[in-house]
């Protein structure tokens, strides 16, 4: 079975959902450790509970990036994963770690990349007035928010929504989207193809769309 390290930094809703799909039998991973850069993390806790190896990494610790990265990089290893898993990461990553991952490394943005790189996503496309907003995993490269993409969903921007009411709608389906292209690493089907994200088996053969209902 493939070995997963989730990296947190907050509350870790969506390593609770990687979590969740596990124990339901729809996720065949072995969750080796979760690492949080934020010592006080909620989501250590809640890995705790869970029986799971957790460990945090404070980066203020640490001289500068390339010191936090190393240690990080020494820290995720000893674990032995075959997939590192940023769910809610919130520290810039160098190249050197990245290519030490290169295409064993995804993150899930909270934007419908190539929209909305970076932070503060919501309250973006809530003053950009765009009609739909959702989540992007992907492969993370040295290029912030540009690696592969694996899958995004889409949701509505509704009328008097706030960047809360926004954020948890989009929340929602990153917790459907995450646990599925983890899934699909594990089953070998995510082959990375001139830059481009190919899930073998699925129809179509490359990225999927989810759009949930609307009601
Ligand atoms: N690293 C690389 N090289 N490439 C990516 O695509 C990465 C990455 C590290 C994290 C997650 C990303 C997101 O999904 C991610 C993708 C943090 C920041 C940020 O500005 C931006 C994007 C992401 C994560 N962090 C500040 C920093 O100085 C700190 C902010 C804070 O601590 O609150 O590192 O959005
Ligand atoms: C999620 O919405 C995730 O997409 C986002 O932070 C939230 C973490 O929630 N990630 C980033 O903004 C990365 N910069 P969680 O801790 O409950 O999973």
């Amino acid at each position: 079975m493939k070995r997963i390290v989730i990296l947190i930094s907050g509350r870790g809703s969506n390593m609770e959902a990687l979590i969740a799909a596990r124990d339901a039998g729809k996720l065949p991973v072995a969750i080796a450790a979760v690492i949080s850069n934020r010592p006080d993390a909620q989501g250590l806790k809640t890995a705790a509970r869970a029986g799971i190896a957790s460990e945090a990494l404070d980066h203020k610790a640490f001289a500068g990036r390339a010191a936090f990265d190393a240690a990080l990089a020494e820290c995720i290893d000893r674990h032995a994963p075959d997939l590192v898993v940023l769910a809610g990461f919130m520290r810039i990553l160098g190249e050197d770690f990245v290519r030490h991952y290169e295409g064993r490394l995804l993150n899930i943005h909270p934007s419908l990349l190539p929209a909305f790189p970076g932070l503060h996503t919501h309250q973006r496309a809530l003053d950009e007035g765009v009609r739909v907003h959702g989540c992007t995993v992907h492969f993370v490269t040295p290029a912030l928010d540009h690696g592969p993409i694996v899958i995004q969903a889409a949701v509505p921007v509704l009328d008097g929504d706030s960047e809360e009411t926004l954020a948890a709608r989009v929340l929602a389906q990153e917790h459907v989207i995450y646990p599925q292209a983890v899934r699909w690493f594990a089953e070998g089907r995510l082959q990375l193809i001139d830059g481009r994200v190919r899930v073998a088996g699925a129809g179509g053969g490359t990225a999927a769309l989810i759009a949930p209902g609307l009601d």
